[in-house]
């Protein structure tokens, strides 16, 4: 049987054909696709409905998507200036659902936004903003190649990442933001040349993994489709 994937929704403001501005959660298809792609289903999580912590054992596998910052509140930092499309209402959904699938081992992909969200969920922090925060990095909001490769990551050799996906790979970088602090059980697998983790995963775990590019974005072509097929297989593993 194939795996049902939960895909969490981008909530927005969205004009309707009757001409009202109202708010719906959407989903670049790019997602589903790829978890299409992969050999799974996809199933979009609204993020404004009730949260119950055990309806995640339902699901085969958690995909928290990118998106506006976490909410400095959430690992007790004020807020800087450059904290930008915080949701509370979809943090909060998307930080009870990563801490419920970390805690059952239920498969979690995370993606950008989703791996700053996992992290804090587990109890780490963020660097706000990169190019405030980091003197020397490079520059990792790059919107006008958002679909190219623009960085190099590099694994930790023997990395459940590294196994997937080799050595190296490049990637597109759409962030402002990176990992503080790591979270609880979280231990870095990949870096881009600054330092800046660009790569999570949790040991012992069938597979829980962060990354801070964008494979929808790069498409069933590039190295890191791998990482949405392993995903597949790990959930089809929890679905059998
Ligand atoms: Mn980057």
């Amino acid at each position: 049987m194939k795996a049902l994937i939960g895909v969490t929704s981008i909530p927005r403001q969205v004009r309707t054909g009757f001409e009202a501005v109202l708010p719906h959660e959407t989903i670049p298809e790019m997602y589903l696709d790829l978890v299409s792609w992969a050999g799974a289903i996809p199933v979009i999580l609204p993020v404004h409905a009730d949260f119950e912590p055990d309806a995640v054992e339902r699901l085969d596998g958690v995909l928290l998507t990118g998106g506006g910052d976490v909410d400095p509140a959430a690992y007790q930092q004020e807020r800087a200036p450059a904290t930008d499309g915080v949701d509370r209402r979809r943090d909060r959904f998307e930080l009870d659902l990563a801490r419920a699938a970390a805690s059952r081992d239920v498969p979690v992909l995370a993606i950008c936004r989703g791996m700053q969200v996992l992290n804090v969920a587990l109890g780490g922090t963020l660097v706000q903003d990169i190019s405030a925060e980091v003197p020397g990095a490079a520059a990792h909001w790059v919107p006008e190649r958002w679909n190219h490769a623009v960085h190099p990551v590099r694994f930790e050799p023997g990395s459940l990442l590294a196994r997937v996906l080799g050595e190296e790979i490049t990637v597109n970088s759409l962030h402002h933001q990176a990992l503080g602090q790591l979270g609880d059980g979280l231990a870095a697998a990949g870096w881009s040349p600054d330092g800046l983790v660009e790569a999570v995963e949790m040991p012992g775990r069938h597979f829980l993994v962060g990354i801070q590019w964008h494979p929808e974005c790069l498409g069933s072509g590039h190295a890191s489709f791998r990482l949405f097929q392993s995903f597949a297989d790990a959930a089809r593993e929890v679905a059998a």
